[in-house]
């Protein structure tokens, strides 16, 4: 598929010169936002380096939050969701060879979390996206975003050879971690703070059905391990292991007897097994970039902040980036004012995803303890037993700003 010129939406010759939003990445973030500035109205153009295929495919998250499913029903693109998407009440955590089930929905009064590939979350915006028929570009080469400090900022970008520039009111920067919208602010507008912790997770995808209708969070003296699933018909899985793990001598007869050590409880239950149908390491960091906003372009989603995937947060931060980030453009159009009103955004995003992203799940005693700060009493962090930590916070408003993040 890639490089079919089919999937290369919309032709050439429909490139806008001029729109409303440049939108760079078609991740979570960027569709979702382009699905919102759309039910308001309001014009965008999509742009994305990688092929549809590859975009759709990519194997990520799968957890989604109340909030995310509210609003992927609330915006026409929930229908497969309703169908497909299993919903779980609550969690399993596991240790000293039992495992405790905590009920989430009727902690919270109802709310509860879906399991719904991300490539799915993924290919229902991009439907939904093309119905609309307003552009959405793959395989653009050398992207570029420039003017940001200007009324007339630019997206550049190479498409099937022909270079283009579109000229637009607000870009918003949705295109992941290793994107190219961040690195363009100039480094005295950034606060930065993170985190690179000291594992790492070896995850597999089997083709085994679930041995438990929900997750099962294991704590074993091995290290940690998480069961959790994509389908009826598949597993996903888990093992805490070095950040830099060697994949080589990990077989699959080496994965299933470390998953069976670290899992199974003296109940009987354990993991079923099958084939594995993709293996590989990801990292653990905590990064978030504050103020997401520099003159007018707006960034979004991962490429503002990331947390590792122990919290399953970081597609539910993105959709409530752009939720918000839209609300601020819409209102934008709406009273005339400058898009400068990212005040609004920062209060209302920028915060909370610094609290976030901040929670890091206090299981992985590989921690050292030197790094560790202890979180004040009334925190939510305390009250739901994860810690606070920082390794970078560059200056003492960027301190204030996180002292802020923990208190909410
Ligand atoms: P994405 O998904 O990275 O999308 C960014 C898009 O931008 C494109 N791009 C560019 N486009 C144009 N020009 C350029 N120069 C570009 N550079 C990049 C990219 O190709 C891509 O299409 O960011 P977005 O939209 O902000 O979405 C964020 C989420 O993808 C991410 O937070 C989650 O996957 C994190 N995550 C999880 N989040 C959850 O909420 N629940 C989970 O259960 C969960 N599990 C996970 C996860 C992330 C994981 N990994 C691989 C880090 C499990 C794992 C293993």
């Amino acid at each position: 598929m890639p490089g079919d010129s089919t999937l290369r939406f919309p032709l050439a010759a429909s490139i806008p010169a001029r729109t409303q939003v440049g939108i760079v990445g078609a991740g979570p973030a960027g569709l979702m936002l382009g699905h919102l500035l759309h039910r308001q109205g309001i014009d965008s153009i999509i742009v994305e380096n990688r092929s549809r295929q590859h975009v759709v495919e990519r194997v990520r998250a799968g957890v989604l939050e109340q909030g995310t499913v509210d609003l992927m029903h609330e915006v026409g693109v929930g229908a497969r969701l309703g169908r497909e998407g299993l919903r779980h009440r609550g969690i399993y955590l596991a240790f000293d060879g039992a495992r405790h089930h905590i009920d989430m929905a009727a902690l919270t009064g109802g709310r509860a979390i879906t399991v719904y590939g991300q490539n799915e979350v993924v290919h229902d915006l991009i439907e939904a996206r093309i119905e609309t028929g307003r552009p959405l570009l793959f395989e653009a080469g050398d992207v570029g975003v420039h003017d940001l400090d200007s009324s007339r900022p630019r997206v550049t970008f190479r498409s099937a050879g022909a270079a283009h520039e579109v000229v637009c009111d607000v870009i918003a920067g949705c295109d992941g971690f290793h994107g190219i919208c961040r690195p363009t602010i100039p480094a005295s507008h950034q606060h930065i703070y993170e985190r690179v912790y000291p594992f790492g997770w070896l995850g597999i995808l089997a083709e085994a059905a679930p041995s438990s209708t929900e997750l099962v969070y294991s704590r074993h003296e091995r290290g940690f391990a998480l069961f959790s699933m994509r389908s009826p018909t598949v597993t996903r899985l888990y093992l805490q292991c070095a950040p830099d793990e060697d994949l080589g001598p990990w077989t699959d007869d080496r994965i299933w007897s470390e998953l069976r050590a670290r899992l199974s409880t003296d109940d009987g239950w354990r993991p079923n097994e099958g084939p594995i149908l993709q293996k590989s390491v990801t990292g653990m960091r905590s990064f978030v970039v504050e103020p997401m906003r520099y003159g007018r372009l707006f960034l979004a989603g991962d490429a503002a902040h990331i947390v590792p995937p122990t919290g399953a947060k970081g597609l539910n931060l993105a959709m409530a980036d752009v939720y918000r980030l839209s609300g601020a453009i819409a209102e934008h159009y709406r009273s005339g004012k400058r898009a400068a009103d990212g005040l609004v955004f920062r209060e209302g995003a920028g915060t909370n995803v610094a609290g976030a992203a901040l929670l890091v799940v206090d299981d992985v005693a590989a921690a050292p303890q030197r790094q560790r700060q202890p979180v004040r009493p009334s925190s939510p962090a305390r009250r739901t037993g994860v810690s606070c930590q920082f390794d970078r916070c560059h200056d003492e408003p960027g301190r204030e700003l996180l002292r802020r993040a923990v208190r909410l």
